[in-house]
Formats: structure tokens, C-alpha cells, sequence
């Protein structure tokens, strides 16, 4: 609960800069190209040092902490696209929300603001959610997801494959991606059982229009793997690690 407090403070003062989002490469299979990143939370915390941020949102889950950390997080997103997309160099950028961010209207209706603001075509922004938010509260969920959709907000559904994964979610959601959970992508190396899993997952998506991403690529192997599965997009470490924005650029720079 201290760390709770101490995000609130991180959160509401305007001088602290210890939250920053990082973000990393999502590159096209086929032709090699970077066609978008995730954004992924990190906080340094003054004293604990990097705060693990699966821990960090279970906490703040639990309260109206989670709200203001989500507004920090598509606040610093949305503007970090647009500087992108003003520079000439436009990059999807595909941030993660929890549960309780899809409960109210909240999130749409900041999303839809700051994307008039700036005025950037809606398809450069994506939202994931996993199947475990749907679960939670699937009346609720479903009302902010076709609102988001409305948006022209790209939906990603993520970590699929694990929990509550019902293939219906594929046909009755407004989604374009489909995120294969990095479990089976690690595994499908050496595991003939998670790469038939791989391998399910890219065809029953494909079939169904839907763009496919395997996280958690972290070698050549693995990427070669994917590549003969048909896989769409790759994102792991075998590429980048999630970085900062200005070493982003820099990376992009060297790349190829
Ligand atoms: O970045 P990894 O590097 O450790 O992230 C761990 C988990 O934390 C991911 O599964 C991701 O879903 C979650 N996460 C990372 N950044 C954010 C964020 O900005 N918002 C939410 N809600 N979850 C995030
Ligand atoms: O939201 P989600 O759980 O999908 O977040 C992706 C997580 O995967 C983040 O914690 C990110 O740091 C992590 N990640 C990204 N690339 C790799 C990788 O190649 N290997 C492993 N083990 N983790 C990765
Ligand atoms: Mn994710
Ligand atoms: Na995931």
C-alpha cells in the first residue's frame, strides 16, 4: 500500500518524471518492415528501483489508482504518435489496458478527445485486452469495446491462448489482431505441442481476416519457425528490447 501511495505521488507530481513508457518493435515477417510498437509501462521508483509492472497494475487495480495511471499512459501514447506521425515517420502504437479501464466510458471518450486533438487517423492507435478483462465483466467490457470501435480504435486481443480463450471471442469481438501469448511462441522451438498451438492459432486467425503477432520471439530459431507457420508480425528481443522513445529512434535509424 506504500507502493500505492507512492504512484499516486509519482502520478499528481508534476515534477517527478519516474513513470516513462517504453516501446517495442513489431516487425512485419514478411518483408521485414516495423510496422508498429507496444507500448509497455515502466516506473522507477526513487528507491526500489524498476517496479516490476505486472505487480505495479495488480495493485493499483484494486483502486481508482488504476484510472489516473491509464490517463498518464494513453496521454503520453497518443502524444508520442502523434510526434511520430508529424516527423514523418507513423507508428501504430498498441498500449495494454486492464479490466477495470473498460468499466466505464472513460477511456473512450479521452481516447476519442486526444485523437481529434491532434488530429491522427484512429487506426494509429491499439488497444489490447485480454481475454481474462472479458471474462470479468463481459456486459460492461462488450459496451466499451463496440464504443472503441466506433472510434476506428484498433483492438488487439492479447496473451490469447491462455485462461478463458474461447474462439468465439474471435468472431463475436470488433478486433483486428490476434497477439499469440508468449508461452507457446518460447516454447515452439522445441515443443512440437506448443508449435501445432503456434500453428492453429496463425490459421484459425488468417481465416478469420484477423492480423496474427507472436510476442516473446527471441531467437533466430523461433523466427524462422514463425516465418514457415505464416506468422504476420514478430515482436521479442530477437528484434529489440521495449526502449524509450529517443532510443526507439535511433534503433529505427541502424535498423537494416
Ligand atoms: O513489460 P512487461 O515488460 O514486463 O509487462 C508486464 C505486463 O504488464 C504485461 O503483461 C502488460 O500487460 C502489463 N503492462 C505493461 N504496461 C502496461 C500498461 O501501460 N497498462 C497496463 N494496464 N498494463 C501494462
Ligand atoms: O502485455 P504482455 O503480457 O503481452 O506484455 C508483453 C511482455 O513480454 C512484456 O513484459 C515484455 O517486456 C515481454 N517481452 C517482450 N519481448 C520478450 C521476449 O522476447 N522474451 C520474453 N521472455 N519476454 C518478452
Ligand atoms: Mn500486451
Ligand atoms: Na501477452
Amino acid at each position: 500500500l506504500a507502493l500505492l501511495a507512492d504512484l499516486r505521488r509519482a502520478l499528481e507530481d508534476p515534477a517527478a518524471d519516474e513513470i516513462a513508457m517504453y516501446y517495442q518493435p513489431q516487425v512485419d515477417i514478411a518483408t521485414g518492415e516495423v510496422v508498429g510498437v507496444e507500448a509497455l509501462l515502466r516506473w522507477h521508483h526513487p528507491r526500489r528501483g524498476l517496479v516490476d509492472p505486472e505487480e505495479l497494475i495488480r495493485v493499483a487495480e484494486q483502486t481508482a489508482v488504476m484510472a489516473l495511471l491509464t490517463r498518464r499512459v494513453v496521454d503520453t501514447v497518443v502524444h508520442q504518435v502523434a510526434a511520430w506521425a508529424a516527423a514523418g515517420r507513423p507508428l501504430r502504437a498498441s498500449l495494454n489496458v486492464s479490466v477495470r479501464d473498460l468499466h466505464t466510458g472513460e477511456l473512450v471518450d479521452q481516447i476519442a478527445r486526444l485523437l481529434a486533438a491532434h488530429d491522427l487517423p484512429p487506426y494509429l492507435i491499439q488497444l489490447e485486452i485480454t481475454e481474462g478483462a472479458l471474462m470479468a465483466d463481459p456486459r460492461r467490457v462488450l459496451a466499451t469495446i463496440s464504443r472503441l470501435d466506433r472510434t476506428g480504435v484498433a483492438i488487439a486481443l492479447d496473451d490469447f491462448g491462455t485462461g478463458y480463450s474461447s474462439m468465439s471471442h474471435l468472431r463475436r469481438l470488433p478486433l483486428t489482431e490476434v497477439k499469440i501469448d508468449r508461452s507457446f511462441v518460447l516454447g515452439m522451438a522445441v515443443d512440437p505441442d506448443d508449435a501445432a498451438i503456434v500453428r492453429s492459432i496463425i490459421e484459425l486467425s488468417g481465416a478469420l481476416g484477423l492480423r496474427v503477432v507472436a510476442e516473446g520471439v527471441e531467437d533466430e530459431r523461433i523466427w524462422r519457425a514463425l516465418h514457415a507457420a505464416g506468422c504476420h508480425v514478430a515482436q521479442g528481443w530477437f528484434h529489440a528490447r521495449p526502449m524509450p522513445a529517443d532510443e526507439l529512434m535511433t534503433w529505427l535509424g541502424r535498423y537494416r
